[in-house]
């Protein structure tokens, strides 16, 4: 219901509930609520066993958690090291011989990689490093495809006590170089190329511009992957193949302190200069593991798991690398784009590789449904038994098609709730003891204490309001890299004592927690504060649409209007008619106030390369101003489309 004051208000109600079934919840690792007591009883108590139980250490820690908001540090004078955990300690306990990677290529390639041969890989990689240079607290930036020696690299980082920057292979060279020059990165690993929709892309001439600009990097390592023509400088860049040549596969990994710089991750931002989110060694590896483990209810022994993230996303290195590999898993990498060479690329490796979990994001599982069900129907994915989400607020009607065409409504789906300054996932259902509500990410993880506030920062027990975290967690980012102040600004300013990253969030009747998007887009209706997430829900719920995106457009009367761009799913005709269709719509399902001014028809929405929409350019496009940074748009072609698509509607109005 509605209250004129609300911070955020509340419309959308979604009614459907799924039970556990019996036979999950008896094979499942939690199937009770023994965690959460445990966790609310004794926070540090809880968090000390899971780091005892799921890590090895060289050296005990002693205090569990200091506090000195917003600063925290966790198990206090452990040491570990990440590689170890990760490799070694499996082939240690006889499992050497279990597959760690099954690797496929955009164009076909498969190789698949043992816990063995992975940790001589990394071993050997490791010495490379050391050969040139790198030490224990250098900084090295990693700009690579969706290759094996990605995470070989950023597993020979932690080897040797290098924190690793991944930039994404998408990102241009100004954002490479304003990375590197940021974390002042003495090494750049790159490769000539990748793969992508069966076109290759350029990173090494990228990286070669990029370093006009930078002047702390002595030397870039260059996988071999589309042997594109590159410009290779002399004293400076070396071939990967040949760099490992004849050198050990043994190496001995360097003991670090818990709270040593693990790596460096850039968010994006908006407008403003990247920031360089610093996770450390023994919380971050903590979290993830445990989060990996329960929420995806991991059976090293049985399990194929598959994150189908990109490993430049916090996603990659927290679900494709340290959480799977800490726990033992055997998971699946594919380097290229779902519709390659077919739309049922994703269905296929399932089926041939009998993968038990997925995981991914709304963005692709709106883009399959825009696609049709019959790309997987054509395929057997009876061997999945679990299904996750995350990046973004997931519509219900894109749960309940996941659910029903991936899952064959037979597998849990569990919608994770995190962001990178979290490390891992912090809002969740564990799919063996929650009922899920689709559209919800249910509850606060066992260990994670969150509460919805208004502006005055009072908790709200039932309605809309902000997302803030109320008591520090191992996962949580240790700062901005070199700007402490803005780190105290960004996250803990807000509101007293409590973290708050941006995002909006309602309470319902039974304590469900409902992400309502990014606060910064919520829209003013004639003083009604109306959240992103619910107008795009209602508009997905109407069969004939694949995804939607709404933004608030200045109005004259009203303050803003709602303008929504809408995909429709394949076979569906454009038609000024069907726009009235989904405004009808959207007044049925949430109320009147909420109905859209005008609908714009679009193939493509602008993403980011992790599929987030970015409702900024948007709105840029639907005030007729001029297009704010588009650096880390996906694909640029598609704003230019809606422009001029807007500017024929409006022509229209
Ligand atoms: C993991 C990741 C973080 C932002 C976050 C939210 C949004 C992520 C969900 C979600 C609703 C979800 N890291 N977000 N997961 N919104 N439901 N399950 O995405 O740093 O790239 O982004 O993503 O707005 O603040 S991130």
């Amino acid at each position: 219901m509605s209250d004129n004051n609300a911070t955020i208000e509340d419309y959308f109600s979604e009614d459907r509930v799924f039970t556990p079934t019996d036979n999950f919840s008896k094979q499942a690792l939690a199937n009770d609520l023994s965690l959460y007591e445990s966790a609310e009883a004794d926070f540090e108590k809880f968090w000390e066993s899971q780091a005892k139980e799921l890590l090895d250490w060289y050296e005990p820690f002693g205090q569990v958690c200091e506090w000195q908001l917003p600063f925290s540090k966790w198990f206090i004078g452990g040491k570990l090291n990440v590689s170890f955990n990760c490799l070694d300690r499996h082939v240690l306990a006889g499992r050497g011989g279990k597959v760690a990677y099954y690797w496929e290529g955009e164009p076909g390639e498969k190789i698949s990689v043992t816990y063995s041969e992975l940790l001589d890989q990394v071993s050997q990689f490791a010495n490379c490093l050391k050969n040139l240079g790198v030490k224990k607290g250098d900084r090295v930036a990693i700009y690579m495809p969706m290759i094996l020696e990605l995470p070989i690299a950023m597993l020979a980082c932690t080897r040797i006590g290098a924190a690793h920057s991944v930039v994404f292979g998408g990102f241009s060279s100004d954002a490479l170089a304003g990375r590197i020059n940021d974390a002042q990165a003495k090494l750049v690993i790159t490769a000539d190329g990748g793969y992508r929709r069966g076109a290759t892309v350029q990173l090494k001439s990228n990286v070669d511009l990029a370093l006009e600009e930078c002047s702390t990097v002595d030397h870039v390592v260059v996988v071999r992957r589309t042997n594109t023509q590159v410009n290779m400088v002399a004293g400076r860049d070396v071939w990967w193949d040949e760099l490992i040549t004849g050198v050990s596969t043994k190496c001995e990994p360097v003991a670090m302190d818990s709270e040593d710089l693990l790596f460096l991750l850039y968010t994006s931002g908006t407008t403003a200069k990247p920031k360089g989110i610093m996770h450390t060694t023994g919380g971050y590896l903590t979290q993830v593991a445990y989060t990996h483990k329960y929420v995806f209810d991991l059976k090293p022994e049985s399990d194929i798991y598959w994150c189908a993230a990109d490993i430049g996303w916090v996603t990659g290195h927290s679900y494709i690398l340290y959480g799977p590999l800490t726990n033992g898993a055997t998971s699946i990498i594919y380097e290229g784009t779902p519709d390659f060479p077919d739309k049922d690329r994703w269905w296929d490796i399932i089926e041939r590789y009998k993968v038990t979990i997925l995981y991914t994001a709304p963005t692709a599982i709106r883009t399959f449904m825009k696609w049709g069900e019959e790309y997987p129907s054509k395929h057997d994915l009876s061997s999945l038994r679990l299904l996750g989400s995350v990046g973004e607020p997931i519509n219900p009607e894109a749960w309940i098609w996941y659910y029903t065409h991936i899952g064959q409504s037979n597998c849990p789906v569990v919608d994770t709730w995190w962001q990178t300054e979290t490390g891992g996932i912090m809002i969740s259902p564990l799919p063996g003891v929650t009922k899920l509500k689709p559209g919800s990410a249910t509850f606060a993880l066992p260990g994670i204490f969150v509460e919805v506030v208004d502006d005055n920062g009072n908790k709200v027990e039932k309605g809309g309001g902000y997302l803030t975290i109320v008591r520090p967690w191992p996962g949580m980012l240790r700062g901005i890299y070199g700007d402490p102040e803005r780190y105290r600004e960004t996250y803990w300013s807000r509101f007293e004592g409590r973290y708050f990253a941006g995002d909006g969030a309602k309470v319902d009747d039974d304590g469900y927690l409902w992400l309502l998007g990014r606060v910064d887009d919520v829209m003013n209706v004639s003083g009604h504060r109306i959240s992103t997430t619910e107008v795009e829900s209602a508009l997905v719920d109407h069969p004939s649409v694949a995804e939607a995106a709404v933004v608030g457009a200045n109005d004259p009367t009203t303050g803003q209007a709602i303008i929504g761009f809408v995909t429709l799913k394949s076979g569906e005709t454009q038609s000024s008619e069907k726009g009235e269709e989904l405004r009808a719509h959207v007044a049925r399902v949430i109320g009147a106030i909420a109905r859209p001014k005008t609908i714009i028809f679009t193939d493509e929405l602008p993403k980011t390369r992790s599929g987030k929409i970015m409702r900024r350019l948007l709105a840029d496009v639907a005030n007729g101003r001029s297009l704010g940074d588009t650096t880390t748009l996906a694909d640029p072609s598609v704003v230019e489309e809606i422009r001029s698509k807007a500017s024929d509607s409006t022509a229209e109005d």
